[in-house]
């Protein structure tokens, strides 16, 4: 259940922190409509297909639908945003209501809000591979126990051939993409990386916040890569990354969940900063790692990722569940 006091307490803080740069988000937006977003008028969603939908959910308000841009695989994810608490006035007074029921003290209402307060966030993945349909569809998971052996001879030779591009990191690396939106970044090539909303963050409240630190390093992959030599990486993220958080967003650190994924979908070291609180996909015990369990187990061992096993979870139709499967490891 929410806290209302943290939650006024989050809302202040992102309206103290959020209004400016969400008046550039709108701004931003804004221009899209006309550079991107729409063309001669028309949204560039007007001429998808639906092919099918790959997965929703009521409580989440979302859908996962796949189907064809001009001629193209598409990925379109639609998503409900949240209401802000700084919208509640002109909601209560700009919307009509169109009355469902009363019975007793009891009513229901259909709220029609004006359109700008009415917003759903668009993800658009175009071209999009196999992989990602697959990503985006709701299927049965597994878990699998992945020793060291089973990493060299199954887990690294599938994804050095399978794994998504990292264009989009690398973009993000050399200012080509996502520039305006970084929020910090330490530019040293060995320690330093680049903090940033994730794509999934609207940015609107605090409530959902989600950023991801990625690495400036482009040789560890994952997890799996890491070992004593990385710790000065890993501190320098856990520390920068929380006071970076912390001035943008008044948010301390023991409002933080801080955490790698294993397996990640793109093998270019990255972090998660997610909200406590917030449940963010991925953020279960079967696929998150905080970041300060993975400094300590380093420190006490150095080669603590190189040989324990890990377990995660693989989709029913995930490659790399199969080749787990042909070696009888399941
Ligand atoms: P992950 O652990 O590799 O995989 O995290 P996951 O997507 O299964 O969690 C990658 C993170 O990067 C995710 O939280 C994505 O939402 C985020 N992300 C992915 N892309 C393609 C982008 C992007 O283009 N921009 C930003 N800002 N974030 C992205």
């Amino acid at each position: 259940m929410a806290d209302h006091s943290t939650k006024r307490e989050n809302n202040v803080a992102a309206s103290d922190e959020l209004s400016p740069k969400a008046k550039k988000t709108k701004t931003e937006h804004e221009n899209d409509r006309g550079e991107n977003g729409n063309e001669s008028g028309k949204s560039v969603l007007s001429g998808f297909q639906t092919a099918s939908v790959l997965s929703d959910s009521a409580r989440e308000k979302t859908i996962f639908v796949h189907g064809k841009l001009a001629d193209q695989n598409a990925v379109v994810i639609l998503e409900k945003t949240p209401i802000r608490e700084e919208a509640l006035s002109e909601i209560f007074t700009a919307s009509t209501l169109e009355l469902d029921l009363r019975n007793d003290i009891y009513s229901t209402y259909r709220l029609l809000a004006p359109p700008h307060l009415n917003e759903i966030k668009a993800t658009v993945v175009c071209p999009a591979t196999d992989k990602h349909v697959k990503k985006y569809q709701r299927q049965e998971s597994f878990l699998v126990d992945e020793t060291a052996d089973d990493y060299e001879s199954i887990t690294l030779p599938f994804i050095q051939k399978q794994s998504f591009s990292v264009q989009w990191v690398y973009n993000i690396l050399e200012k080509k993409a996502e520039s305006e939106r970084i929020v910090f970044e330490d530019p040293d090539p060995m320690l330093g990386f680049v903090l940033l909303p994730d794509f999934k963050w609207d940015q609107k409240q605090v409530d959902n916040l989600y950023l991801i630190a990625i690495t400036h390093q482009r040789n560890i992959k994952s997890l799996r890569d890491l070992t004593l030599e990385h710790l000065p990486l890993l501190q320098n993220i856990l520390q920068k990354g929380k006071e970076a958080i912390l001035q943008r967003y008044s948010l301390p650190a023991s409002k933080l969940r801080i955490y790698l994924h294993y397996q990640p979908s793109y093998y270019h070291l990255h972090v998660h900063f997610t909200k406590l609180g917030y449940e963010a996909p991925g953020c279960g015990v079967e696929r998150a790692h905080l970041l300060t369990d993975v400094i300590q187990n380093l420190q006490s061992n150095p080669r603590f990722y190189k040989t324990r096993s890990l377990s995660f979870p693989l989709r029913a139709d995930d490659g790399l569940l199969s080749q787990f499967r042909e070696a009888g490891r399941l």
